[in-house]
Protein backbone atom coordinates (compact mmCIF):
# COMPACT_ATOMS: atom_id res chain seq x y z
CA UNK A 1 0.00 0.00 0.00
CA UNK A 2 1.22 3.47 -0.79
CA UNK A 3 1.97 5.76 1.90
CA UNK A 4 -1.05 8.23 0.88
CA UNK A 5 -3.33 5.06 0.87
CA UNK A 6 -2.37 3.95 4.12
CA UNK A 7 -2.85 7.50 5.38
CA UNK A 8 -6.33 7.67 4.19
CA UNK A 9 -6.87 4.66 5.56
CA UNK A 10 -5.82 5.03 9.13
CA UNK A 11 -8.09 8.53 9.01
CA UNK A 12 -11.03 6.56 7.89
CA UNK A 13 -10.24 4.00 10.64
CA UNK A 14 -9.90 6.90 13.53
CA UNK A 15 -13.07 8.46 12.26
CA UNK A 16 -15.06 5.01 12.68
CA UNK A 17 -13.94 4.67 16.07
CA UNK A 18 -13.69 8.42 17.20
CA UNK A 19 -10.19 7.70 17.77
CA UNK A 20 -7.26 10.53 16.79
CA UNK A 21 -4.78 9.35 13.94
CA UNK A 22 -1.96 9.33 15.98
CA UNK A 23 -3.22 7.09 18.63
CA UNK A 24 -3.69 4.29 15.97
CA UNK A 25 0.12 5.17 15.19
CA UNK A 26 1.43 2.34 12.90
CA UNK A 27 -1.72 0.12 13.58
CA UNK A 28 -4.60 1.13 11.48
CA UNK A 29 -5.15 -2.28 9.65
CA UNK A 30 -4.85 -4.05 13.29
CA UNK A 31 -8.74 -5.47 12.96
CA UNK A 32 -9.62 -4.61 9.66
CA UNK A 33 -7.29 -7.16 7.75
CA UNK A 34 -9.28 -9.87 8.36
CA UNK A 35 -7.48 -12.05 5.47
CA UNK A 36 -3.85 -10.72 6.44
CA UNK A 37 -3.43 -10.16 2.65
CA UNK A 38 -2.52 -6.01 3.23
CA UNK A 39 -5.07 -5.25 1.55
CA UNK A 40 -8.12 -3.72 3.29
CA UNK A 41 -10.86 -2.98 0.45
CA UNK A 42 -11.40 -6.67 0.17
CA UNK A 43 -12.92 -7.28 3.82
CA UNK A 44 -16.42 -6.64 3.48
CA UNK A 45 -17.60 -8.58 6.43
CA UNK A 46 -21.50 -7.78 5.72
CA UNK A 47 -20.71 -7.98 1.95
CA UNK A 48 -22.36 -4.42 1.06
CA UNK A 49 -19.53 -3.41 -1.39
CA UNK A 50 -18.53 -0.78 2.01
CA UNK A 51 -15.19 -2.38 2.80
CA UNK A 52 -14.93 -2.83 6.75
CA UNK A 53 -12.24 0.06 7.41
CA UNK A 54 -15.27 2.69 5.93
CA UNK A 55 -18.44 0.74 7.11
CA UNK A 56 -19.09 2.16 10.92
CA UNK A 57 -21.03 -1.13 10.99
CA UNK A 58 -19.26 -3.81 9.99
CA UNK A 59 -21.36 -6.99 9.63
CA UNK A 60 -24.19 -4.76 9.33
CA UNK A 61 -26.41 -5.66 12.14
CA UNK A 62 -27.17 -2.00 12.65
CA UNK A 63 -25.25 -1.95 15.64
CA UNK A 64 -22.19 0.52 15.54
CA UNK A 65 -18.21 -1.56 15.20
CA UNK A 66 -17.48 0.61 18.17
CA UNK A 67 -20.82 -0.13 20.02
CA UNK A 68 -19.33 -3.56 19.93
CA UNK A 69 -16.61 -3.08 21.62
CA UNK A 70 -16.41 -2.45 25.07
CA UNK A 71 -14.92 0.65 26.66
CA UNK A 72 -12.12 0.73 29.51
CA UNK A 73 -10.98 3.93 31.52
CA UNK A 74 -7.78 3.88 33.35
CA UNK A 75 -6.56 6.77 35.47
CA UNK A 76 -3.00 6.63 36.47
CA UNK A 77 -1.41 8.90 39.07
CA UNK A 78 2.45 9.01 38.43
CA UNK A 79 3.07 10.97 41.61
CA UNK A 80 1.29 8.13 43.51
CA UNK A 81 3.62 5.67 41.88
CA UNK A 82 1.02 4.24 39.13
CA UNK A 83 2.15 2.69 36.58
CA UNK A 84 0.70 2.61 32.69
CA UNK A 85 -1.67 -0.03 32.29
CA UNK A 86 -0.67 -2.86 30.45
CA UNK A 87 -3.45 -3.10 27.43
CA UNK A 88 -5.33 -7.04 27.01
CA UNK A 89 -5.28 -8.28 23.35
CA UNK A 90 -7.48 -6.65 21.22
CA UNK A 91 -7.15 -3.36 23.56
CA UNK A 92 -6.56 -0.23 22.03
CA UNK A 93 -5.95 3.57 23.07
CA UNK A 94 -8.66 5.67 22.19
CA UNK A 95 -7.42 8.67 23.72
CA UNK A 96 -5.08 9.58 26.46
CA UNK A 97 -5.94 12.94 28.30
CA UNK A 98 -3.66 14.28 31.07
CA UNK A 99 -5.47 16.71 33.51
CA UNK A 100 -3.96 18.14 36.91
CA UNK A 101 -0.89 15.66 36.57
CA UNK A 102 -3.71 12.47 35.97
CA UNK A 103 -3.43 10.70 33.27
CA UNK A 104 -6.75 9.00 31.82
CA UNK A 105 -6.54 6.80 29.23
CA UNK A 106 -9.72 5.51 27.13
CA UNK A 107 -9.89 1.91 25.57
CA UNK A 108 -11.97 0.11 23.66
CA UNK A 109 -11.32 -3.60 23.68
CA UNK A 110 -12.99 -6.55 21.25
CA UNK A 111 -15.55 -8.57 22.41
CA UNK A 112 -16.58 -11.41 21.99
CA UNK A 113 -20.10 -12.31 24.17
CA UNK A 114 -20.34 -16.18 22.69
CA UNK A 115 -16.34 -16.91 22.71
CA UNK A 116 -17.02 -18.45 19.45
CA UNK A 117 -13.54 -16.70 18.64
CA UNK A 118 -15.62 -14.64 16.42
CA UNK A 119 -15.74 -10.91 17.34
CA UNK A 120 -19.02 -9.27 18.30
CA UNK A 121 -18.48 -6.36 15.59
CA UNK A 122 -17.95 -8.93 13.17
CA UNK A 123 -20.97 -11.33 13.79
CA UNK A 124 -24.41 -10.17 12.83
CA UNK A 125 -26.18 -12.66 15.43
CA UNK A 126 -24.42 -10.77 18.28
CA UNK A 127 -25.63 -7.18 18.93
CA UNK A 128 -25.13 -6.27 22.26
CA UNK A 129 -24.36 -2.55 22.39
CA UNK A 130 -21.81 -1.77 24.81
CA UNK A 131 -22.42 1.86 24.65
CA UNK A 132 -25.66 1.54 26.78
CA1 LIG B 1 -19.37 -3.75 4.66
CA1 LIG C 1 -22.36 -4.26 13.82
CA1 LIG D 1 -18.55 -14.35 18.91
CA1 LIG E 1 -22.44 -7.98 15.79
Amino acid sequence: MSNDTELRVKAAVAEQLGMNVEDINNDASFMEDLNGDKNLFNDDTDANNVPNFLDGDDDGDRVLTINEMTRQTYTVNKANGDTEPVLAEGEYVRSREVTGGILTIKTLKVADANGDGVPDHLQKSVTTDYSK
